[in-house]
């Protein structure tokens, strides 16, 4: 797409679909990954007794989330390989405007979520979170302070709990109608799926597809009905100020694999030894 028109839609509707944003083989590589480590999706572990694969935490926020494997990028070079991956890192650096802000990975993580399971809608243009801006008042100086990088592992269609934007309510003023509660929009957790959600889409990708979308977006996703696992994986880019979700160590192995400019995006701000 022409970067004009691609702007004009991000500026517009919050995000864009990013049509075979993943190479092949990049892409079976994941999924092999998945494939080897099943048993973690069978048995996930709880809160208190987390499974760790390595430098990767199986993680869950409720059982309809499914389980993350969050610190994905420490689980496989592939996942190393999606930190600046060319599909999206441009897009992402100019949307942040990484060269006033930089650029960080506020978190990293593969989702897999079964039948029955969904995500509440949240987030939105209402929203006072400090991350949830979306700037560009026509200065040409972009200011996204949460892009999300949603990678379809395999094919996502009707019943599969497609992920749900509100297309536009990133510049919402008015709290989306499901998140008003005594008059003031919440950002806290809720029991429903996305289904019914006034304004919503329900983003059908294929799979290698990626959804690239500010998180300002009033987003969720739908319910899965299907049988079988819905497989994404999420790389969530902050400008370097934002501090990481869950602020993993990164092993100096991982470190030293990855290029400066990949370790400068994972560790924006290196904790500063002092002497003595
Ligand atoms: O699971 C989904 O489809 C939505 C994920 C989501 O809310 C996010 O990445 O911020
Ligand atoms: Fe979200």
């Amino acid at each position: 797409m022409q970067e004009q028109h691609q702007d004009y839609l991000f500026d517009l509707q919050g995000y864009l679909v990013l049509k075979n944003a993943i190479a092949p083989e990049d892409l079976n590589a994941m999924n092999q990954w998945v494939d080897n480590h099943q048993d973690y999706i069978e048995t996930p572990g709880d809160k208190e007794n987390t499974r760790w694969i390595g430098g990767v935490e199986t993680h869950s926020y409720s059982k309809e989330d499914g389980v993350n494997f969050q610190n994905i990028v420490a689980g496989d070079p592939v996942f190393e390989k999606l930190i600046d991956y060319p599909t999206w890192f441009g897009l992402a650096k100019k949307y942040i405007n990484a060269d006033i802000n930089g650029l960080s990975i506020h978190e990293n993580f593969l989702n897999v979520r079964g039948a029955g399971g969904h995500l509440f809608i949240h987030c939105g243009g209402h929203a006072p979170l400090c991350y949830l801006t979306f700037r560009h008042h026509n200065t040409g100086e972009w200011m996204v302070g949460q892009i999300n990088v949603l990678i379809a592992l395999e094919d996502i269609g009707p019943g599969d709990g497609a992920t749900v934007l509100v297309p536009g309510s990133h510049k919402a003023t008015e709290i989306h109608p499901r998140l008003v509660v005594n008059g003031r929009g919440v950002t806290s957790r809720n029991d429903m799926a996305a289904e019914g959600a006034v304004g919503m889409q329900e983003m059908h990708l294929k799979a290698g597809d990626a959804l690239f979308f500010t998180d300002a977006i009033t987003h969720g996703s739908a319910e899965r009905k299907n049988d079988g696992h819905r497989r994404v994986v999420v790389y969530r880019y902050s400008p370097r100020f934002i501090r990481s979700r869950f602020n993993y160590e990164l092993s100096d192995d991982l470190l030293q694999r990855l290029t400066p400019e990949q370790r400068n995006i994972m560790l924006p701000i290196p904790p500063r030894p002092i002497p003595g």
